[in-house]
């Protein structure tokens, strides 16, 4: 009796043991990124041998300017890119009343004096201009009507190169990693016949 009672337990931790793997998304929704608490993140969780780390770039940021004051005067832009990340994919996107604003990438220089010395750039004037970020680096916007650039239209953000690429992890090398669903299941048809050869 206490033998088949022994064969029980064995058989119970077993057959629970393989059932439990679960897959942890590291940082949930945010992804691996720079500015998430993982400590937080990680704190009340039991991870188990058997359990899956999955890490998840960052999604890019689409960033409205100015929020819901869009892109037009009287918004301070300095300080609406206070705390922004920019980063390489992010995009940026202006929304204005076609034909009250545009929007012109300019450099530093003609930045600070609210000018265009680049006689052929066209400004953008859609009233939901879109432009993404594809290179790191300092990027000015100004708009080029009247003299609202020097009223305060005037945007200067720098862009970050984007979070590095994630290795993906090389098939085979990580054995530990690889609870598949059928062998699981696979392990409690048989474990559960061992039960029934015990309990019969
Ligand atoms: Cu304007």
């Amino acid at each position: 009796m206490a033998f088949r009672a022994f064969l029980i337990a064995i058989f119970i931790a077993a057959a629970v043991a393989p059932a439990l793997a679960t897959d942890y998304m590291v940082g949930d929704d945010k992804g691996w990124a720079s500015g998430v608490n993982y400590t937080e993140w990680a704190q009340g969780k039991d991870f188990r041998v058997g359990d899956t780390l999955s890490i998840a770039p960052a999604l890019a940021t689409d960033y409205i300017i100015g929020d819901n004051a869009f892109w037009t005067l009287g918004v301070n832009y300095t300080v609406w890119t206070e705390g922004k990340d920019f980063r390489v994919g992010d995009t940026l996107m202006f929304m204005y009343k076609p034909g009250s604003h545009n929007v012109l990438s300019v450099n530093g220089d003609d930045f600070e004096k609210c000018t265009s010395s680049n006689v052929s750039a066209v400004p953008l004037m859609s009233g939901h201009d879109v432009i993404p970020l594809t290179s790191p680096g300092k990027k000015w916007y100004i708009c080029d009507i009247g003299d609202h650039c020097s009223r305060g239209m005037k945007l200067v953000i720098t862009v970050s190169a984007a979070e590095g690429p994630i290795p993906s992890p090389t098939p085979g090398t990580s054995p530990a990693v690889e609870v598949s669903p059928w062998r699981s299941c696979a392990w409690m048809v048989a474990m559960m016949a061992v039960y029934r050869m015990i309990m019969a």
